[in-house]
């Protein structure tokens, strides 16, 4: 709702669902589609905003589960909000917490009215409910907050996939029932696991919605990765064009190239954080891990074409130093170039597309896209 949250298809690829578009927020734009780094408990770990800014980062998400438990939305709301807090100036979006609920928390137990859990922090008894996590994402205070939803597990049968695709759309009406739109959008979460049927009945009725944007959701959930793209194909056709779709929890470039050509305009994943906290660096479309021997006496930098700051000032071999000696540097500049290759992926299929040249790419963008 409101003027803040305007979505633009800017170019239509001629051959396959892809778009570029720009998505407004009230700190800023966002041309699609594009990657979002994760900054689960406000700080996309290891990266100051500056250094985050620098990879060419436009939107970043932060999770209501982690804050909940520290420090509280109370905390946040106090210092004035997750972008005072965090001194992130662009625009955040914050996942809705049952997703995390279900993967981080044990004992947890769910209901009608919502799920409870044991924290993790001091063994106290939590209840999330869509009303809860409304309230908090509001205090939080991100620019897009998301349905509060129930992602079955897989393998699931299509019985139990049905209740909790049915129960997530109950939970989306009171969800948008509490919600209040002044300045922040709320995107509803399309479920229904694998099954085609469900998928698309959730997509229609929840288009009926006429919310500012939209989510699948329940994918990359251990699935087969071949399913990840069927179940976007039969999704995203159901959901309105004019509003951006969102690919939760998604982000190799593999499945990103899929998705996009589905229709997809907006992705998230820890991968390049991650996977730099292991010592793995995206070069070229190949995964390397920093610690191996042969990058000992290499003095070229990871990725010659790179313009990131590890790339302009370091060599591997420096990298590898580091890495050896466990010094804590390293993190950083390992995402500083992770996390520049993905926004860097997601850039060049933008401007792919601009050109009409996507099809025509496709294979080659799969080809060029580590797993
Ligand atoms: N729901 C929510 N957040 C999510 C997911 C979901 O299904 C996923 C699934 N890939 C990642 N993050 N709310
Ligand atoms: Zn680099």
């Amino acid at each position: 709702m409101g003027h803040h949250f305007t979505f633009n298809t800017q170019a239509k690829c001629s051959h396959t669902e892809a778009r570029a578009g720009r998505f407004e927020t009230p700190h800023g734009s966002v041309e699609t589609p594009i990657f979002m780094p994760v900054g689960t408990l406000a700080t996309v770990k290891t990266l100051t905003p500056a250094q985050l800014r620098s990879t060419g980062a436009q939107m970043v998400l932060a999770n209501t589960y982690h804050l909940h438990l520290q420090p509280g939305e109370r905390i946040v709301a106090k210092a004035g909000g997750l972008h005072e807090f965090m001194q992130w100036t662009g625009p955040m979006l914050t996942d809705s917490g049952g997703f995390q609920v279900f993967s981080l928390s044990s004992l947890r137990t769910i209901a009608e009215k919502g799920v409870t859990f044991r924290s993790p922090r001091d063994g106290r008894t939590i209840e999330l409910t869509p009303e809860k996590s409304i309230q908090i994402q509001h205090a939080l205070g991100a620019d897009v907050i998301m349905a509060f939803d129930e992602c079955p597990p897989y393998p699931a049968t299509w019985e139990e996939v049905e209740l909790a695709t049915a129960r997530t759309y109950r939970w989306l009406e009171r969800c948008i029932a509490v919600h209040d739109p002044r300045d922040r959008a709320l995107f509803g979460i399309v479920q229904g696991g694998v099954y085609p049927d469900l998928r698309a009945e959730a997509a229609r009725s929840l288009a009926k919605l006429d919310l500012p944007g939209y989510a699948i959701g329940g994918v990359s959930v251990g699935e087969p990765p071949e399913l990840i793209e069927k179940i976007v194909k039969v999704t995203a056709p159901h959901l309105p064009a004019d509003k951006p779709r969102y690919l939760m929890g998604v982000g190799t470039p593999r499945e990103m190239v899929r998705a996009i050509a589905a229709g997809v305009d907006l992705f998230d994943c820890v991968i390049p954080t991650r996977w730099a906290r292991h010592g793995a660096v995206l070069v070229g479309g190949d995964r390397w891990n920093i610690k191996n021997a042969r990058f000992t006496e290499d003095f070229t930098p990871l990725d010659g074409d790179c313009p990131c700051y590890t790339c302009q000032n370091f060599s591997r071999a420096y990298l590898n130093h580091l890495w050896r000696s466990r010094e804590i540097l390293v993190y950083t500049l390992l995402s500083i170039h992770n996390i520049t290759e993905l926004m860097r992926f997601t850039r060049r299929i933008r401007e792919a597309i601009a050109g009409d040249r996507f099809a025509e790419e496709f294979a080659s963008w799969l080809a060029a896209a580590p797993s």
